[in-house]
């Protein structure tokens, strides 16, 4: 027997003592799903210089080809984000574009309009002062809706960089006003069966306010909107100490919690790779997540159960392809501690007023150490054991180098 295999024998019998089945951790990480950007393959981000990566994708298919090449290896990323322009095929053929996505044995996940990049938008997009402004943000947006369906894209996550620089720039009231006109002019041209993903961020591009500012901002206006509407947390979008985790839970009890951008922080919209600064935070998230999912509540679990979890980070100076892989693996690892919780005696020592021990018990499962768990969980789906190592023992890395060779950077996103 192996030293991995002993070692997931030893945390499988812990566990039994536990009362935890195993047979049910195992199951619920195999149908884990991590969401990864497209533009997280190109040489793109950051407000400075984006640095070239040899083998980086400057075409869509190259995209999904490493999107795809991500899952083979991790086994929980079936599915990519796409950004119109940045994806638009060159022949409108977004049939095509899909049918080549599932070709690779992905499909495409959430659609991203982009109404940030072109100069009309100094003074905002759908909050800009200028009603010719305002309308060809919408125009883009409302493109969006029609191109889901061809690329059977069942969510429209929308991130706007509106909002002013200076007090007084603008009126704040009539911005607000501006976006609930338009937000629910694109809630009525939502493609049936698909959501809309509302992202907020507390500041930047703008520095005097921004529009959609914060997650209670963002919760009313999905109130007014319907449904179909739910929030969208990037965990780059809050000033530093707020409890995220805090939010997480409110969002699921009210049944409003619909995605994650995932990256790490550690002074503003860092876009580090999840997990990297702060894996404890990951983890206690994760276990909100777990704790709505494994509830009675009907409402929590049913959206527990249907979070659009993805990627949205930059990775500038440590290459493409490991940096996302490293990523989605994060996130398995923290999901799996938060499998882990003793729920039935957290909730005794909870309601005894057990406070250290309540604390310990949480604390206790973040401890554990799930490697051996994750290595017995991939052998099961038949993905290679340690998938960072399978990765650059592939050639992949190789191949697009000498392929692709290394492209122009842009300054931003792209
Ligand atoms: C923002 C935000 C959005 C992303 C833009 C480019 O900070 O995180 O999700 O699309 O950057
Ligand atoms: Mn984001
Ligand atoms: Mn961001």
């Amino acid at each position: 027997m192996s030293s991995q295999h002993i070692a997931y024998e030893i945390l499988a019998a812990r566990l039994a003592a536990q009362s935890i089945d195993i047979e049910a951790v195992k199951a619920a990480l195999k149908t884990q799903h991590i969401e990864t950007p497209s533009w997280g393959y190109a040489n793109s981000g950051t407000r400075f210089k984006a640095f070239a990566w040899p083998g980086a994708a400057t075409t869509t298919q190259q995209k999904l080809d490493d999107a795809a090449m991500v899952h083979k290896m991790t086994g929980i990323a079936p599915t990519v984000a796409v950004h119109i322009p940045w994806d638009r095929p060159a022949d409108d053929d977004y049939d095509g574009m899909c049918q080549y996505a599932e070709d690779q044995g992905i499909s495409i996940g959430a659609t991203n309009p982009n109404v940030f990049q072109d100069d009309e938008y100094r003074l905002g997009s759908l909050g800009n002062p200028d009603p010719s402004v305002q309308e060809m943000a919408l125009d883009h947006i409302l493109e969006c809706c029609e191109i889901m369906p061809k690329l059977r894209s069942n969510a429209l996550s929308l991130w706007f960089a509106d909002g002013t620089n200076y007090a007084g720039q603008d009126s704040l009231r009539g911005r607000k006003q501006r976006f609930e006109r338009h937000l629910s002019t694109i809630y009525q041209h939502l493609p049936a069966g698909s959501r809309m993903l509302l992202e907020y961020k507390f500041f930047e591009p703008t520095f005097y306010n921004t529009d959609l500012p914060d997650w209670g901002t963002v919760y009313a206006w999905t109130l007014k909107l319907g449904p179909q509407a739910q929030v969208l947390t990037d965990l780059g979008h809050h000033a530093q100490g707020v409890n995220i985790e805090q939010i997480v839970a409110f969002l699921l009890d009210e049944g409003r919690l619909g995605g994650f951008h995932f990256n790490n922080r550690k002074y503003a919209d860092d876009d580090l790779i999840v997990g990297s600064v702060n894996p404890y935070e990951l983890f206690l998230i994760y276990n909100e997540i777990v704790d709505a999912a494994q509830s009675d509540d009907e409402l929590a679990r049913a959206t527990a159960d249907n979070i659009a979890y993805m990627i949205d980070q930059c990775h500038n100076i440590e290459g493409k392809m490991a940096p996302m892989m490293q990523s989605v693996l994060n996130c398995q690892e923290a999901y799996a501690k938060a499998l882990l919780v003793p729920r039935q005696e957290l909730a005794a020592a909870q309601m005894e007023g057990h406070v250290l021990q309540a604390h310990n018990i949480l604390t206790d499962a973040y401890r554990n150490d799930v490697r051996p768990l994750l290595v017995q969980v991939r052998k099961e789906i038949g993905t290679p054991v340690d998938p960072i190592s399978a990765y650059w023992a592939s050639g992949y890395e190789e191949k697009i180098r000498t392929e692709r060779g290394l492209a122009d950077a842009s300054g931003g996103f792209q």
